[in-house]
């Protein structure tokens, strides 16, 4: 038995334990039978290998998977691409300039993350560049994430500030890193684990015209018990199937409000009595959050 850490489709790497790396192709038997799923095996899955006539590793068996993250083929498809499985958390990080936070983009990842009951921590890396300004947006969405229970740390990847507090989060967890291209994602992973040496400044995969781009996602286990699933060149992954009315629990800070609605329907827009817009009325819940809440519930494209 092993886990799967790089798949590129047509091969697998998958880690059988004991600093042993396996090169796995798959069983021809193992289908696609998960219509609608373009890769039946992902990163993080546990699988069984067993080593063929011609002494070539083959995976023959896909264990049950705790959770999974998806990730829409292309826009206009109906594909699924299966990112990645059995993960702990998503760590998100952001950075507030270079390139700009994103508020609505954030609130998008941690609406998929909580519909696929995964924990997410936030991180706000290149603290060492914020203006005065800036340090009063970082201590605003400090409090509004943690308001909302998640965790937020404040770093520096170049000079190291805060990364104790990221590397505890971290140990003894599988651990998927999303955020912009130009974050810090890598840059802060070298500083947390010097021997990754992983490329840092590239340019977004998606502007080099004519390049191959890699859309797989590949594992590092940089501490034993501390798994790293890194997702380069992938902006975004796709909403799960939620209704419009599903939508506001997966905001933690609207659902004590929830019961409190006078519709047992109510999605938050336009209802009277609605608990959730007296909490935002009434500075309970932060404005920026309902916004986000808004645009999501209204933009179609964004639910699945
Ligand atoms: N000033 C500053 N620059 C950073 C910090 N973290 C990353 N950078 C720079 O930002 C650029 C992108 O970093 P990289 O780690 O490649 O981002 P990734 O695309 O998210 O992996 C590089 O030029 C890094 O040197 C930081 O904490 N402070
Ligand atoms: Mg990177
Ligand atoms: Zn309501």
């Amino acid at each position: 038995m092993g886990m799967v850490t790089k798949s590129t489709g047509s091969w697998y790497e998958v880690d059988a334990g004991h600093g042993q790396v396996l090169k796995c192709r798959l069983r021809g038997k193992i289908r696609l039978d998960d219509a609608g799923k373009t890769n039946p095996v992902a990163v993080g899955d546990h699988v069984m290998v067993h080593l063929d006539d011609h002494e070539e590793a083959v995976i023959t068996e896909i264990l049950p998977r705790t959770n999974h993250i998806i990730r829409k083929a292309t826009n206009l498809s109906r594909q699924q691409h299966v990112l990645a499985a059995n993960i702990d958390q998503v760590m998100i990080v952001a950075s507030l300039s270079r390139p700009k936070i994103s508020p609505g983009f954030i609130d998008r990842y941690l609406v998929t993350t909580e519909a696929y009951g995964i924990h997410s921590i936030l991180v706000l890396n290149k603290l060492d560049q914020w203006s005065a300004q800036e340090v009063e947006q970082a201590n605003e969405l400090r409090s509004i994430y943690t308001n909302a229970g998640y965790s937020v740390f404040c770093t520096s990847a170049i000079r190291g500030d805060g990364l104790d507090s990221v590397r505890d989060h971290l140990s003894s967890k599988i651990t998927l890193i999303s955020g912009f291209s130009g974050v810090g994602k890598s840059s802060l992973l070298n500083k947390l684990f010097g021997h990754l040496n992983l490329k840092t400044g590239e340019v977004s995969q998606f502007s080099r015209k004519g390049t191959h781009t890699t859309t797989f996602a590949q594992m590092f286990t940089p501490e034993p018990d501390l798994r790293i699933i890194d997702t380069p060149g992938i902006k975004e992954w796709g909403l799960a199937d939620i209704s419009g009315y599903e939508l506001g629990h997966h905001f933690p800070e609207f659902r004590s409000y929830l019961p409190q609605c006078h519709f047992n329907t109510c999605t938050h827009a336009h209802e009277p009595q609605c608990a959730v817009r007296e909490a935002v009325e009434g500075g309970k819940i932060p404005r920026q959050r309902y916004k986000s809440y808004l645009s999501m519930l209204l933009n179609e494209d964004n639910r699945a």
